[in-house]
Protein backbone atom coordinates (compact mmCIF):
# COMPACT_ATOMS: atom_id res chain seq x y z
CA UNK A 1 0.00 0.00 0.00
CA UNK A 2 1.30 3.44 -1.11
CA UNK A 3 0.89 4.89 2.63
CA UNK A 4 3.11 1.88 4.11
CA UNK A 5 5.91 2.86 1.77
CA UNK A 6 5.52 6.32 2.57
CA UNK A 7 6.05 5.71 6.61
CA UNK A 8 8.71 3.42 6.12
CA UNK A 9 10.48 6.14 3.38
CA UNK A 10 9.86 8.44 6.35
CA UNK A 11 11.43 5.60 8.55
CA UNK A 12 14.31 5.41 6.49
CA UNK A 13 14.46 9.59 6.43
CA UNK A 14 14.57 9.65 10.42
CA UNK A 15 17.72 6.78 10.08
CA UNK A 16 19.77 9.06 7.98
CA UNK A 17 18.90 12.16 10.00
CA UNK A 18 20.35 9.60 12.98
CA UNK A 19 23.02 8.25 11.30
CA UNK A 20 24.06 12.04 9.67
CA UNK A 21 23.85 13.62 13.50
CA UNK A 22 25.99 10.88 14.95
CA UNK A 23 28.77 10.61 12.39
CA UNK A 24 28.86 14.73 12.54
CA UNK A 25 28.99 14.59 16.17
CA UNK A 26 32.15 16.47 17.57
CA UNK A 27 32.93 13.93 21.06
CA UNK A 28 32.48 16.51 24.01
CA UNK A 29 33.21 16.05 27.98
CA UNK A 30 29.94 14.63 28.79
CA UNK A 31 30.68 11.69 26.00
CA UNK A 32 32.97 9.65 28.47
CA UNK A 33 30.21 10.68 31.10
CA UNK A 34 27.26 9.46 28.79
CA UNK A 35 29.49 5.88 28.56
CA UNK A 36 30.47 5.16 32.04
CA UNK A 37 27.64 3.64 34.46
CA UNK A 38 24.29 2.46 34.33
CA UNK A 39 21.64 4.87 33.04
CA UNK A 40 19.51 7.12 35.21
CA UNK A 41 16.64 6.21 32.50
CA UNK A 42 15.99 3.02 31.32
CA UNK A 43 13.14 2.24 28.45
CA UNK A 44 12.93 -1.10 26.83
CA UNK A 45 10.48 -1.33 24.27
CA UNK A 46 9.41 -5.00 23.43
CA UNK A 47 6.84 -7.06 23.23
CA UNK A 48 4.16 -7.33 25.99
CA UNK A 49 1.09 -9.45 27.19
CA UNK A 50 -1.75 -6.75 28.85
CA UNK A 51 -4.43 -9.04 31.19
CA UNK A 52 -6.67 -6.24 30.79
CA UNK A 53 -10.12 -8.02 32.12
CA UNK A 54 -10.17 -11.87 33.69
CA UNK A 55 -9.40 -13.85 31.02
CA UNK A 56 -9.17 -11.42 28.53
CA UNK A 57 -5.08 -10.46 27.15
CA UNK A 58 -3.85 -8.04 24.73
CA UNK A 59 -0.76 -8.60 22.96
CA UNK A 60 1.25 -5.34 22.06
CA UNK A 61 4.18 -3.47 22.27
CA UNK A 62 5.06 -1.76 25.80
CA UNK A 63 7.94 -0.06 27.81
CA UNK A 64 9.96 -2.49 30.31
CA UNK A 65 7.15 -5.16 30.20
CA UNK A 66 4.11 -3.39 31.22
CA UNK A 67 1.70 -0.93 30.09
CA UNK A 68 1.60 1.37 31.01
CA UNK A 69 5.47 1.67 31.30
CA UNK A 70 7.05 2.81 34.43
CA UNK A 71 6.32 5.66 35.83
CA UNK A 72 9.26 8.31 35.15
CA UNK A 73 10.09 11.03 38.33
CA UNK A 74 12.55 13.14 36.83
CA UNK A 75 13.92 16.61 38.75
CA UNK A 76 13.55 19.92 36.93
CA UNK A 77 16.98 21.13 35.25
CA UNK A 78 18.98 18.23 36.70
CA UNK A 79 20.38 16.35 33.60
CA UNK A 80 20.01 12.64 33.28
CA UNK A 81 21.71 9.95 31.06
CA UNK A 82 18.87 7.73 28.96
CA UNK A 83 18.95 4.19 27.56
CA UNK A 84 16.62 2.78 24.93
CA UNK A 85 16.57 -0.34 23.96
CA UNK A 86 14.47 -1.88 20.81
CA UNK A 87 13.54 -5.47 21.20
CA UNK A 88 11.13 -5.34 17.95
CA UNK A 89 12.26 -5.84 14.65
CA UNK A 90 10.87 -2.09 13.92
CA UNK A 91 12.76 1.26 14.09
CA UNK A 92 10.90 3.43 16.71
CA UNK A 93 10.97 6.67 17.99
CA UNK A 94 10.70 8.10 21.63
CA UNK A 95 9.15 11.29 21.80
CA UNK A 96 9.52 13.09 25.26
CA UNK A 97 6.19 15.02 25.17
CA UNK A 98 5.84 18.30 26.68
CA UNK A 99 9.21 19.03 26.61
CA UNK A 100 11.75 22.19 25.57
CA UNK A 101 14.68 19.68 24.79
CA UNK A 102 16.96 19.61 21.65
CA UNK A 103 15.14 18.16 18.51
CA UNK A 104 18.13 15.61 18.32
CA UNK A 105 16.50 13.65 21.31
CA UNK A 106 12.67 15.06 21.15
CA UNK A 107 11.84 11.85 19.19
CA UNK A 108 10.36 12.63 16.08
CA UNK A 109 11.12 11.67 12.71
CA UNK A 110 10.60 14.55 11.15
CA UNK A 111 13.11 17.00 13.28
CA UNK A 112 15.51 14.07 12.28
CA UNK A 113 15.63 12.93 16.00
CA UNK A 114 17.45 9.88 16.60
CA UNK A 115 15.74 6.73 15.73
CA UNK A 116 16.48 3.51 17.70
CA UNK A 117 16.79 1.16 15.69
CA UNK A 118 15.35 -2.84 15.05
CA UNK A 119 17.07 -5.11 18.05
CA UNK A 120 19.37 -1.83 18.92
CA UNK A 121 20.04 0.54 21.65
CA UNK A 122 21.21 4.75 22.06
CA UNK A 123 21.73 6.41 24.77
CA UNK A 124 21.86 10.06 25.49
CA UNK A 125 21.29 13.25 27.79
CA UNK A 126 18.69 15.60 28.24
CA UNK A 127 17.50 18.08 30.70
CA UNK A 128 14.44 17.72 31.97
CA UNK A 129 12.07 20.92 31.90
CA UNK A 130 9.37 22.42 32.82
CA UNK A 131 8.14 20.71 35.66
CA UNK A 132 4.88 18.89 36.03
CA UNK A 133 3.10 16.49 34.42
CA UNK A 134 4.65 15.43 31.20
CA UNK A 135 4.65 11.91 29.09
CA UNK A 136 6.69 9.63 26.48
CA UNK A 137 5.15 7.69 23.55
CA UNK A 138 6.51 6.36 20.46
CA UNK A 139 6.42 8.98 17.38
CA UNK A 140 6.14 6.36 14.48
CA UNK A 141 3.49 6.55 11.43
CA UNK A 142 1.89 3.08 11.42
CA UNK A 143 -0.89 4.21 8.94
CA UNK A 144 -3.00 1.59 8.51
CA UNK A 145 -1.13 -0.39 10.82
CA UNK A 146 -3.42 -0.49 13.80
CA UNK A 147 -0.46 -2.73 15.54
CA UNK A 148 2.04 0.09 15.45
CA UNK A 149 2.06 3.14 16.69
CA UNK A 150 0.31 4.66 19.57
CA UNK A 151 -2.72 2.11 19.15
CA UNK A 152 0.12 0.09 21.55
CA UNK A 153 1.13 0.32 24.84
CA UNK A 154 4.30 2.77 24.39
CA UNK A 155 3.33 5.24 26.41
CA UNK A 156 4.50 6.41 30.48
CA UNK A 157 3.78 9.04 32.75
CA UNK A 158 6.83 11.47 33.23
CA UNK A 159 6.71 13.26 36.03
CA UNK A 160 9.37 16.06 36.38
CA UNK A 161 9.81 17.54 40.43
CA UNK A 162 9.18 21.55 40.20
CA UNK A 163 12.43 22.93 42.48
CA UNK A 164 9.55 23.79 45.00
CA UNK A 165 6.95 21.43 45.68
CA UNK A 166 4.22 22.36 48.06
CA UNK A 167 2.82 19.29 48.58
CA UNK A 168 -0.84 20.66 49.50
CA UNK A 169 -2.26 16.92 48.85
CA UNK A 170 -2.22 13.21 51.28
CA UNK A 171 -1.70 11.51 47.99
CA UNK A 172 -1.13 11.39 44.22
CA UNK A 173 -2.44 8.99 41.90
CA UNK A 174 -0.98 8.61 38.02
CA UNK A 175 -4.32 7.38 36.02
CA UNK A 176 -3.80 6.74 31.84
CA UNK A 177 -6.43 6.04 29.74
CA UNK A 178 -6.17 4.09 26.58
CA UNK A 179 -8.51 2.14 24.20
CA UNK A 180 -7.99 -1.56 22.67
CA UNK A 181 -9.12 -3.65 19.29
CA UNK A 182 -9.36 -0.93 17.34
CA UNK A 183 -11.25 -1.38 14.12
CA UNK A 184 -11.81 0.85 11.14
CA UNK A 185 -15.56 1.12 10.58
CA UNK A 186 -17.80 3.57 7.79
CA UNK A 187 -19.69 6.05 10.48
CA UNK A 188 -18.66 8.43 12.93
CA UNK A 189 -17.74 6.18 16.26
CA UNK A 190 -18.20 8.97 18.82
CA UNK A 191 -20.93 10.08 20.37
CA UNK A 192 -21.60 13.27 18.83
CA UNK A 193 -19.98 16.41 20.30
CA UNK A 194 -22.58 19.40 21.24
CA UNK A 195 -19.64 21.76 21.22
CA UNK A 196 -19.45 22.43 17.56
CA UNK A 197 -19.28 25.93 16.00
CA UNK A 198 -21.13 27.67 12.74
CA UNK A 199 -19.97 26.06 9.26
CA UNK A 200 -17.45 28.67 8.04
CA UNK A 201 -18.91 30.23 4.79
CA UNK A 202 -15.70 29.28 2.64
CA UNK A 203 -16.13 25.43 3.67
CA UNK A 204 -16.55 23.63 0.38
CA UNK A 205 -19.11 20.79 -0.02
CA UNK A 206 -17.69 17.45 0.47
CA UNK A 207 -16.98 15.83 -3.53
CA UNK A 208 -16.69 11.92 -1.41
CA UNK A 209 -18.21 10.54 1.38
CA UNK A 210 -15.90 10.29 4.71
CA UNK A 211 -13.74 7.57 4.82
CA UNK A 212 -12.34 5.06 7.45
CA UNK A 213 -13.15 6.10 11.14
CA UNK A 214 -12.39 3.78 14.00
CA UNK A 215 -13.28 2.55 16.92
CA UNK A 216 -12.33 0.08 19.60
CA UNK A 217 -13.66 -2.63 21.71
CA UNK A 218 -12.22 -2.38 25.14
CA UNK A 219 -11.37 0.70 27.07
CA UNK A 220 -9.20 0.80 29.96
CA UNK A 221 -7.48 2.95 32.63
CA UNK A 222 -3.96 2.18 33.76
CA UNK A 223 -4.11 -1.28 31.70
CA UNK A 224 -7.23 -2.11 33.18
CA UNK A 225 -10.98 -2.73 32.44
CA UNK A 226 -13.69 -1.14 34.92
CA UNK A 227 -13.60 -3.30 37.85
CA UNK A 228 -10.63 -5.43 37.18
CA UNK A 229 -7.87 -3.38 38.43
CA UNK A 230 -6.89 -2.47 42.23
CA UNK A 231 -9.17 0.17 42.73
CA UNK A 232 -8.03 3.67 44.05
CA UNK A 233 -7.87 3.17 47.65
CA UNK A 234 -9.07 6.90 49.53
CA UNK A 235 -9.64 7.31 53.29
CA UNK A 236 -12.37 10.42 53.87
CA UNK A 237 -10.76 13.93 54.32
CA UNK A 238 -8.29 13.06 52.18
CA UNK A 239 -7.42 15.36 49.27
CA UNK A 240 -6.19 13.81 46.61
CA UNK A 241 -4.10 14.73 43.63
CA UNK A 242 -5.30 13.16 40.30
CA UNK A 243 -2.65 13.44 37.66
CA UNK A 244 -4.87 11.98 34.14
CA UNK A 245 -3.39 11.18 30.77
CA UNK A 246 -5.10 10.51 27.67
CA UNK A 247 -2.94 8.20 26.20
CA UNK A 248 -5.08 7.21 23.49
CA UNK A 249 -4.09 7.08 20.01
CA UNK A 250 -7.19 8.70 18.61
CA UNK A 251 -9.94 9.25 21.23
CA UNK A 252 -11.09 12.74 23.01
CA UNK A 253 -12.17 11.59 26.47
CA UNK A 254 -14.42 12.57 29.38
CA UNK A 255 -14.12 11.75 32.83
CA UNK A 256 -16.11 12.44 36.07
CA UNK A 257 -16.02 10.94 39.58
CA UNK A 258 -19.93 11.27 40.66
CA UNK A 259 -20.26 12.90 44.45
CA UNK A 260 -16.96 14.85 43.82
CA UNK A 261 -15.57 17.61 42.49
CA UNK A 262 -12.10 18.19 40.62
CA UNK A 263 -10.40 21.15 41.27
CA UNK A 264 -8.17 21.78 38.52
CA UNK A 265 -4.65 23.09 39.42
CA UNK A 266 -2.59 22.27 36.19
CA UNK A 267 -3.38 21.58 32.43
CA UNK A 268 -0.78 19.58 30.34
CA UNK A 269 1.61 19.76 33.52
CA UNK A 270 1.13 23.88 34.06
CA UNK A 271 0.02 25.46 37.04
CA UNK A 272 -3.30 27.32 35.93
CA UNK A 273 -3.74 30.93 36.93
CA UNK A 274 -7.38 30.43 38.53
CA UNK A 275 -7.80 26.67 40.00
CA UNK A 276 -11.71 25.95 39.32
CA UNK A 277 -13.75 22.71 41.02
CA UNK A 278 -15.66 20.86 37.67
CA UNK A 279 -17.31 18.18 37.46
CA UNK A 280 -16.57 16.70 33.98
CA UNK A 281 -13.05 16.70 32.96
CA UNK A 282 -12.27 16.83 28.96
CA UNK A 283 -9.00 15.47 27.56
CA UNK A 284 -8.22 15.63 24.01
CA UNK A 285 -5.64 12.96 22.84
CA UNK A 286 -2.15 13.45 24.64
CA UNK A 287 -3.68 16.51 27.10
CA UNK A 288 -2.81 15.97 30.97
CA UNK A 289 -5.02 17.18 33.27
CA UNK A 290 -3.84 17.70 37.18
CA UNK A 291 -6.55 18.22 39.62
CA UNK A 292 -7.23 17.35 43.40
CA UNK A 293 -10.52 16.03 44.71
CA UNK A 294 -11.67 16.11 48.60
CA UNK A 295 -12.90 12.94 49.76
CA UNK A 296 -15.55 13.69 51.70
CA UNK A 297 -18.38 11.47 49.87
CA UNK A 298 -17.39 7.96 51.34
CA UNK A 299 -18.59 4.79 49.50
CA UNK A 300 -17.58 3.22 46.33
CA UNK A 301 -17.58 4.81 43.29
CA UNK A 302 -16.84 4.50 39.68
CA UNK A 303 -14.55 7.51 38.02
CA UNK A 304 -14.97 7.00 34.29
CA UNK A 305 -16.35 8.29 31.26
CA UNK A 306 -19.94 9.55 30.88
CA UNK A 307 -20.20 7.27 27.58
CA UNK A 308 -22.14 4.47 28.81
CA UNK A 309 -21.10 2.25 26.04
CA UNK A 310 -17.50 2.82 26.39
CA UNK A 311 -17.71 2.54 30.47
CA UNK A 312 -19.46 -0.67 30.00
CA UNK A 313 -16.63 -2.01 27.74
CA UNK A 314 -13.98 -0.55 31.01
CA UNK A 315 -13.37 2.97 30.45
CA UNK A 316 -13.34 3.47 34.36
CA UNK A 317 -11.60 2.79 37.71
CA UNK A 318 -13.25 2.04 41.17
CA UNK A 319 -12.82 4.72 43.69
CA UNK A 320 -12.98 3.11 47.20
CA UNK A 321 -13.23 4.96 50.18
CA UNK A 322 -11.81 2.95 53.63
CA UNK A 323 -13.76 0.35 55.37
CA UNK A 324 -16.21 0.44 52.31
CA UNK A 325 -17.79 -2.08 50.39
CA UNK A 326 -20.64 -3.52 47.68
CA UNK A 327 -20.99 -2.31 44.34
CA UNK A 328 -19.29 0.93 42.50
CA UNK A 329 -21.59 3.93 42.30
CA UNK A 330 -22.08 5.45 38.52
CA UNK A 331 -24.45 8.58 38.25
CA UNK A 332 -24.58 10.41 35.28
CA UNK A 333 -23.41 13.76 35.60
CA UNK A 334 -24.90 16.83 34.62
CA UNK A 335 -24.49 17.87 30.83
CA UNK A 336 -21.05 20.53 30.88
CA UNK A 337 -19.14 22.19 28.08
CA UNK A 338 -15.60 22.27 28.81
CA UNK A 339 -13.83 25.74 28.89
CA UNK A 340 -10.29 26.70 29.19
CA UNK A 341 -10.84 29.81 30.15
CA UNK A 342 -12.14 29.04 32.92
CA UNK A 343 -8.62 28.40 33.99
CA UNK A 344 -7.27 31.37 32.90
CA UNK A 345 -7.54 35.52 32.98
CA UNK A 346 -8.26 37.56 30.61
CA UNK A 347 -6.08 40.48 29.29
CA UNK A 348 -3.02 39.26 30.38
CA UNK A 349 -1.25 38.41 27.07
CA UNK A 350 1.01 41.17 25.69
CA UNK A 351 0.80 41.45 21.68
CA UNK A 352 3.00 39.04 19.18
CA UNK A 353 5.40 40.38 17.08
CA UNK A 354 3.96 37.92 14.13
CA UNK A 355 0.61 36.25 13.62
CA UNK A 356 0.32 32.80 12.14
CA UNK A 357 -2.74 31.45 10.51
CA UNK A 358 -3.14 27.46 10.52
CA UNK A 359 -6.42 26.63 8.95
CA UNK A 360 -7.51 22.74 9.20
CA UNK A 361 -8.88 21.22 6.50
CA UNK A 362 -10.62 17.63 5.80
CA UNK A 363 -10.88 15.74 1.93
CA UNK A 364 -13.04 13.25 2.50
CA UNK A 365 -11.48 9.72 1.14
CA UNK A 366 -14.57 8.35 0.32
CA UNK A 367 -15.99 4.52 1.50
CA UNK A 368 -13.46 2.35 2.18
CA UNK A 369 -10.08 4.82 1.96
CA UNK A 370 -8.75 7.32 4.79
CA UNK A 371 -9.66 10.89 4.74
CA UNK A 372 -6.85 13.22 3.89
CA UNK A 373 -5.67 16.49 6.63
CA UNK A 374 -4.49 19.87 5.19
CA UNK A 375 -2.98 22.87 7.13
CA UNK A 376 -3.40 25.52 4.94
CA UNK A 377 -4.79 23.96 2.48
CA UNK A 378 -1.45 21.49 2.24
CA UNK A 379 -0.85 17.91 3.61
CA UNK A 380 2.47 17.89 4.90
CA UNK A 381 5.60 17.04 2.96
CA UNK A 382 8.83 16.06 4.39
CA UNK A 383 10.50 18.39 1.54
CA UNK A 384 8.29 21.15 1.58
CA UNK A 385 11.13 24.13 3.70
CA UNK A 386 9.98 24.43 7.26
CA UNK A 387 8.22 27.54 8.36
CA UNK A 388 11.18 29.61 9.49
CA UNK A 389 10.24 31.17 13.44
CA UNK A 390 12.54 33.22 15.22
CA UNK A 391 14.11 32.26 18.66
CA UNK A 392 12.83 34.92 21.59
CA UNK A 393 9.82 36.40 19.04
CA UNK A 394 6.35 36.09 20.31
CA UNK A 395 3.88 34.57 17.69
CA UNK A 396 0.46 34.02 18.00
CA UNK A 397 -0.55 31.01 16.48
CA UNK A 398 -4.30 30.92 14.97
CA UNK A 399 -5.57 27.43 15.09
CA UNK A 400 -8.93 27.90 12.45
CA UNK A 401 -10.53 24.54 12.16
CA UNK A 402 -12.59 24.05 8.69
CA UNK A 403 -13.98 20.43 9.60
CA UNK A 404 -16.76 19.39 11.97
CA UNK A 405 -14.25 17.15 13.29
CA UNK A 406 -12.25 18.30 16.93
CA UNK A 407 -8.45 18.35 16.62
CA UNK A 408 -6.26 17.79 19.52
CA UNK A 409 -3.16 19.78 18.28
CA UNK A 410 -0.02 19.69 19.78
CA UNK A 411 3.24 21.55 19.07
CA UNK A 412 6.83 19.81 20.14
CA UNK A 413 9.23 21.52 22.16
CA UNK A 414 7.28 24.26 23.26
CA UNK A 415 4.85 25.68 25.14
CA UNK A 416 1.73 28.01 24.35
CA UNK A 417 -0.24 30.12 25.87
CA UNK A 418 -4.02 30.40 24.97
CA UNK A 419 -4.89 33.86 24.01
CA UNK A 420 -8.43 33.34 22.88
CA UNK A 421 -10.80 30.16 22.72
CA UNK A 422 -13.88 30.65 20.70
CA UNK A 423 -13.96 34.05 20.79
CA UNK A 424 -13.77 34.49 24.58
CA UNK A 425 -10.10 36.36 25.33
CA UNK A 426 -8.04 34.70 27.80
CA UNK A 427 -4.19 34.33 29.65
CA UNK A 428 -1.59 32.32 31.86
CA UNK A 429 -3.13 28.96 30.79
CA UNK A 430 0.38 26.79 28.73
CA UNK A 431 -0.18 23.68 27.34
CA UNK A 432 1.20 21.78 24.65
CA UNK A 433 -2.39 20.28 23.46
CA UNK A 434 -5.26 21.99 22.49
CA UNK A 435 -8.42 20.75 21.35
CA UNK A 436 -9.83 22.74 18.65
CA UNK A 437 -13.54 21.65 18.29
CA UNK A 438 -15.38 21.43 14.95
CA UNK A 439 -15.63 24.65 12.94
CA UNK A 440 -13.90 26.39 16.44
CA UNK A 441 -11.28 28.77 16.34
CA UNK A 442 -8.47 28.99 19.44
CA UNK A 443 -5.14 31.48 19.45
CA UNK A 444 -2.41 30.68 21.33
CA UNK A 445 1.17 32.41 21.55
CA UNK A 446 4.39 30.97 21.48
CA UNK A 447 7.46 32.13 21.83
CA UNK A 448 10.33 29.28 20.80
CA UNK A 449 12.89 29.22 23.47
CA UNK A 450 15.21 26.68 21.74
CA UNK A 451 16.19 26.45 18.46
CA UNK A 452 15.97 23.62 15.47
CA UNK A 453 13.29 21.67 13.72
CA UNK A 454 9.58 21.97 15.98
CA UNK A 455 6.71 19.58 14.74
CA UNK A 456 3.29 21.07 14.90
CA UNK A 457 0.75 18.09 14.15
CA UNK A 458 -2.78 17.04 15.52
CA UNK A 459 -2.59 14.48 18.20
CA UNK A 460 -5.31 12.26 16.54
CA UNK A 461 -3.01 9.30 15.04
CA UNK A 462 -5.20 9.43 11.86
CA UNK A 463 -5.00 12.66 10.95
CA UNK A 464 -1.32 12.88 11.82
CA UNK A 465 -0.62 10.39 9.52
CA UNK A 466 -2.44 11.37 6.73
CA UNK A 467 -1.20 14.81 6.41
CA UNK A 468 -2.44 17.09 10.05
CA UNK A 469 1.25 18.38 10.01
CA UNK A 470 3.37 21.42 9.33
CA UNK A 471 7.34 21.70 10.71
CA UNK A 472 8.74 24.85 11.93
CA UNK A 473 12.50 25.77 12.30
CA UNK A 474 13.59 27.84 14.70
CA UNK A 475 16.45 30.02 14.52
CU1 LIG B 1 -7.05 15.94 14.10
Amino acid sequence: MIHESKSRRDFLGAMAGAALLAGCRTPTSADSELHAGPADVTLRIGPVLVDIAKGHTISTVGYNGQVPGPLIRLKEGEPVTVDLFNDTDAAELVHWHGQIIPAAVDGAAEEKSLAVPAQGHIRYRLTPRPAGARFVHTHVMPMSDTCRGTYTGQFAFVYIEPRSNPGQYDQEVFLATHEWEPFFGAEEMEEGDEDIGPKPPDVKPDEKPNGWEIGYQRFTINGKCLGFGEPVRVKQGQRVLFHILNASATENIKLALPGHLFTVTALDGNPVPHPQAVGVLELGTAERISATVEMNNPGVWVLGTPMDDDRKNGMGIVVEYAGRSGEPRWIKPAKSVWDYTAFGEAGTAPSPAETIPLVFGKINGGTGHFNHWTVNGKEFNQSDPPRALVKGRRYRLVFDNHTDDPHPVHLHRNSFELVNVNGRPTGGVLKDVVLVKGYRKVEADVTPAMDGLTLFHCHQQLHMDYGFKLLFNVT
